[in-house]
């Protein structure tokens, strides 16, 4: 079959067979984006755009969408089998399931990532990641980005996309019209190591420390400068959309500390935007890093903590690991 569904392509995965409750969790993570993409669409008959008069634990206003998506994602996803908690975005506290028992899963999510896009009409998207109890009773949410099980996106574009990874590469899926299936159109996506694209929001320059500031001036030089070739540059203030573009053509994208995050980590976070996105670059063959670590070994501290985001085309990332090295 070309295109098989994402059930199919779940179930027939030719290395070690997924548990079926994963692949339950999966289908209802994918429901549940459908239903969000559907929301989105409709917002502006529902009365759905722009903003609540209320912030999120991040201290940020929250779109009405921002809520629906969330209320989504728990409405569907709750009752799958052997799902233990939920750690979202616009929740503070982990929502407990269950008493959780080795083996069952846990579900972190941003419903609704940049979110700020929704009303300019641009992509926005969700960003999930998959990680397991490790023995009974252990309420601990607090894990690894290097013990996910899985992680992936849904892209609210001019298409619907589920773009995930169960460590076995990194697959995307379009929503097809009438079904609504997700339905295999990027098998394997692979980044480059080498690229001329780099995602930054260049009005901070400001407040960056050197190594960054040192990093952009060189490629905003091009072929007159000391990396002898033109770069381009975008910037859509959407993660999931940036990270996208990486999977699909390459490229580095950079959310550094600066001087006016750096008190609260940086701007990302980790348990459900650095996490998720490094996984998927990773097993896409690019890098992830802090700016000095690997993202993946970071060991969370808190549920909702910042972290600066380096990732991408290898050879860029390792440019600038070295350049923060360098100091
Ligand atoms: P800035 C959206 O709010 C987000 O969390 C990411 O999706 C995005 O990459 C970043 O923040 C945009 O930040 O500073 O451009 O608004």
């Amino acid at each position: 079959m070309t295109m098989p569904t994402l059930r199919r392509f779940l179930t027939s995965q030719a290395q070690p067979a997924l548990d079926p409750n994963l692949i339950f969790l999966l289908e209802d993570v994918a429901a549940a984006c459908r239903v969000i993409a559907r929301h989105i669409r409709d917002a502006a008959f529902e009365g759905n755009r722009g903003a609540m008069d209320s912030t999120n634990v991040q201290g940020e206003v929250q779109k009405k969408l921002d809520v629906i998506a969330d209320r989504e994602f728990a409405r569907i996803c709750s009752n799958s089998p052997r799902l233990a908690a939920l750690v979202s975005e616009e929740v503070e506290e982990v929502t407990w399931l269950k008493d959780p028992e080795e083996g069952d899963y846990l579900l972190y999510y941003d419903p609704l990532d940049g979110s700020s896009n929704i009303d300019v009409n641009l992509t926005v998207g969700s960003i999930f990641s998959i990680c397991q109890v490790d023995r009974d009773g252990n309420r601990e949410v607090l894990i690894p980005g290097n013990r996910q099980i899985c992680s992936g996106y849904a892209a609210y574009g001019p298409t619907t996309m589920l773009v995930l990874s169960t460590g076995q590469g990194v697959h995307g899926f379009t929503s097809e019209r009438g079904t609504g299936d997700f339905r295999l159109t990027h098998p394997e996506m692979t980044i480059p190591a080498e690229t001329s694209e780099f995602a930054i929001n260049a009005s901070r320059f400001r407040l960056w420390d050197e190594p960054v500031r040192r990093y952009v001036t060189e490629v905003r030089a091009g072929k007159e400068g000391p990396r002898k070739r033109d770069f381009n540059m975008r910037w859509t203030a959407s993660m999931v959309a940036d990270v996208h573009r990486i999977l699909v053509r390459g490229g580095i994208f950079i959310y550094p500390a600066d001087t006016d995050n750096r008190h609260d980590g940086g701007k990302l976070r980790l348990l459900y935007e650095a996490n998720p996105m490094a996984f998927l670059i990773e097993q896409a063959g690019g890098a992830a890093l802090d700016g000095h670590a690997r993202l993946l070994d970071l060991q969370p501290e808190r549920p909702h903590q910042r972290v600066p985001v380096i990732l991408g085309s290898k050879d860029e990332v390792e440019r600038l690991r070295d350049y923060h090295a360098a100091g």
